[in-house]
C-alpha cells in the first residue's frame, strides 16, 4: 500500500508532463478512453488528477490506520528480541547484504525504491544468539515532504531498533554526501544517536578498494565489506554478537508449572537453554533482555535468580 501511495504521489505531477507529451504526439486523440468519466469540460489530465488525488487520500487514511498498529506491533517485537535494522542511502546494498545474511531471497536490484516495505527475518549469529533483522527502504537526498510521511511509517524499525547497520558505497562518487543524508534522515525521523555500525560496501569493486582505507582512517570501528561476495560478514557478526551480549543477560527464571501463561510468555520471549519441572516448579535458564528482566521484576509470579 505505501509503495502504491509513493508511486501515485510520484505520478501525480508526472500525468501532466505524460498527456501534454501524449497530446503533442497524437494530437489531442490520446485523451480519448482514458480511466474514469470525464465531468463536463473535464480534460483527460483533470479526471486523471482526480482519480490520483482519490485514491491518494483513500491511502493515507488506510496507513494511518495500519501504522498505529503497526507502532504496536514493532514497539512489541523490540522488547523482545534484540532488534537490528539496516539503514543507508538507496542503491548501497542493503537488501544484498540482508539477502546473505539471512538467506532469504528479498528482492535486490539495480533500480530505485527496489524495497519499499520494511522486512524483518531472524539472523543467526554464532553461539546460538538470534537477532531480529530488518532491511529498509533507501534513503534519498532532500526527500520530497509529501514522502516523508509515508517514508516515516516504513523506517519505524530504524526508530526502535537497538542497532543500526550503516551500508554505504563507499566507492560511490558521492559517498560523502549519501552518508550525511542518512543520518539527516534517521534525525529527521527521530532515530538520532542510535548505536550505529558503519559498513563499507561493494569492496569487491575497484573504487570502493581504493576510497575505504581512508572512511576506515575517520571512522576506527567501521567494517569494510562486501554484501555481494561476503567478504568482511565474520567481522560483522562477531560485531553484533557484542553489541547483543552488552544489551542480555542468562539468568533463571521459576515460577508455578500450573501458569500456563507466563510460561508461555517466557518460551516465547527469552531465549531457553534449558527447562525443568520438579514438585510444582517450572525452572528456565534463559538468555534475556535487560529490559525485559526489568518488567519481569514487577511480576509476583515469577521469582529471578540472577
Ligand atoms: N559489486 C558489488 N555490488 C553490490 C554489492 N552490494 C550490492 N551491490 C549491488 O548494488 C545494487 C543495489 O543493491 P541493493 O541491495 O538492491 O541496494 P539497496 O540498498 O537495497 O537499494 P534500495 O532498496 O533501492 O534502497 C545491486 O545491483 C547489487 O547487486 C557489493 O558488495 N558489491
Ligand atoms: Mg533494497
Amino acid at each position: 500500500m505505501r509503495v502504491e501511495l509513493a508511486q501515485l504521489q510520484y505520478t501525480y505531477p508526472r500525468l501532466a508532463r505524460m498527456w501534454s507529451h501524449l497530446e503533442r504526439i497524437t494530437g489531442g486523440a490520446a485523451a480519448v478512453g482514458g480511466l474514469g468519466t470525464r465531468g463536463p469540460g473535464e480534460t483527460q489530465l483533470e479526471t486523471d488528477r482526480r482519480l490520483v488525488r482519490n485514491r491518494v487520500s483513500e491511502l493515507q487514511r488506510e496507513i494511518r490506520a495500519i501504522q498505529a498498529r503497526k507502532t504496536r506491533q514493532v514497539a512489541d517485537r523490540t522488547r523482545r528480541h534484540f532488534t537490528v535494522c539496516i539503514v543507508g542511502y538507496t542503491n548501497a546494498g542493503k537488501s544484498t547484504l540482508f539477502n546473505t545474511l539471512t538467506g532469504a531471497g528479498t528482492y535486490a536490484d539495480d533500480k530505485l525504491f527496489a524495497t519499499l516495505d520494511t522486512k524483518t527475518r531472524a539472523w543467526k549469529l554464532e553461539r546460538g544468539t538470534e537477532v531480529m533483522l530488518s532491511d529498509t527502504v533507501g534513503f534519498v537526498r532532500d526527500l520530497p515532504h509529501h514522502l516523508v510521511a509515508s517514508f516515516r511509517a516504513t523506517l519505524e524499525e530504524a526508530v526502535h531498533a537497538d542497532l543500526l547497520l550503516h551500508v554505504l558505497d563507499v566507492g560511490h562518487p558521492h559517498a560523502r554526501q549519501q552518508f550525511d543524508s542518512v543520518h539527516h534522515v534517521l534525525d529527521e525521523i527521530g532515530a538520532k544517536g542510535k548505536p550505529e555500525i558503519l559498513l563499507l560496501n561493494k569492496i569487491d569493486t575497484p573504487p570502493a578498494a581504493d576510497a575505504f582505507h581512508e572512511w576506515r582512517a575517520l571512522y576506527d570501528t567501521s567494517i569494510p565489506i562486501s554484501a555481494r561476495t561476503g567478504r568482511g560478514l565474520e567481522r560483522l557478526c562477531e560485531a553484533v554478537y557484542r553489541a547483543v551480549k552488552g544489551r542480555q543477560v542468562d539468568v533463571t527464571l521459576e515460577c508455578g508449572v500450573t501458569n500456563g501463561r507466563l510460561i508461555s510468555f517466557i518460551e516465547s520471549a527469552t531465549r531457553v537453554r534449558d527447562r525443568e519441572f520438579i514438585d510444582g516448579t517450572a525452572r528456565f535458564d534463559v538468555t534475556i533482555g535487560r529490559e525485559l528482566l526489568d518488567d519481569l521484576r514487577r511480576n509476583k509470579a515469577v521469582k529471578i535468580i540472577e
